[in-house]
């Protein structure tokens, strides 16, 4: 049963859920402490709806950015790493129930690359996409343009590992997990807010932590 929760491959909703609740007391209580040996170890679960890691290293990673924007731009991960770093310590929650407390983050707030790029008058909203092929979600720009949402680079004063969805993820700290998208390849600003991967599956699209997905509760 711990071996589930090791790197990678969940199916759905369902299977999540099921992991997840199967997980979760195991984990919490930890009287071993051996979670933390785990691949899983701190509370984290990984995961990707294809099941696989998609792979972009130092020099073939490109984040694209365009839609509704001034100046059309592709970033490299040096142009990323060269542009203003912010950190911000902040828990990670999943909308399945599980935490994981004071995760210290570092990268580029998403509303400075917006700034850079230029955004057009009628636009509202952001499509983000990841290159896994699968997965995207929406931030309004209102959403996308508060101080708490990250570009991040780095966890725990590390490159974001390839299972986190490095080298570049995005990380939504007001709204629930599924908001931060991993293996982020491209940003398009929209006229409107287009449903995420979740969100075209019953998820709310403003996943705003304990107050969306009728979870107004504190997670176990
Ligand atoms: N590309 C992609 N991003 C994703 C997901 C995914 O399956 N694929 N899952 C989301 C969900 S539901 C959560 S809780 C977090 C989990 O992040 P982790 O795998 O780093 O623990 O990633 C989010 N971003
Ligand atoms: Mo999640």
């Amino acid at each position: 049963m711990l071996a589930a929760g090791g790197v990678g491959v969940l199916i759905g909703a369902r299977a999540q859920d099921a992991i997840s609740s199967a997980l979760a007391p195991i984990t919490e209580r930890d009287p071993t402490g051996l979670t933390g040996l785990l691949p899983s170890g701190g509370g984290w679960r990984y995961y990707s709806v294809t099941g696989n890691q998609p792979h972009r290293d130092e020099n073939s990673y490109r984040l694209t950015v365009g839609g509704l924007v001034k100046t059309p731009t592709e970033l490299t991960l040096a142009d990323l790493r060269s542009l203003p770093q912010t950190g911000l310590t902040k828990d990670f929650q999943c909308v399945t129930g599980w935490r994981v407390r004071e995760v210290p983050w570092s990268g580029v707030r998403l509303r400075d690359l917006l700034a850079r790029v230029g955004v057009a008058a009628q636009a509202t909203a952001l499509r983000l996409v990841s290159f896994d092929g699968a997965y995207t979600e929406s931030l309004t720009l209102e959403q996308a343009s508060r101080s708490d949402v990250l570009i991040a680079l780095q966890m725990y004063g590390k490159p974001v590992t390839r299972a986190h969805g490095g080298p570049v993820r995005l990380y939504v700290a007001p709204m629930y997990g599924y908001k931060s998208l991993k293996w982020l390849g491209g940003i398009e600003v929209t006229d409107r807010v287009i449903p995420g991967y979740w969100e075209e599956r019953g998820y709310d699209v403003d996943a705003w932590i304990g107050q969306s997905n009728g979870r107004d509760d504190e997670p176990v």
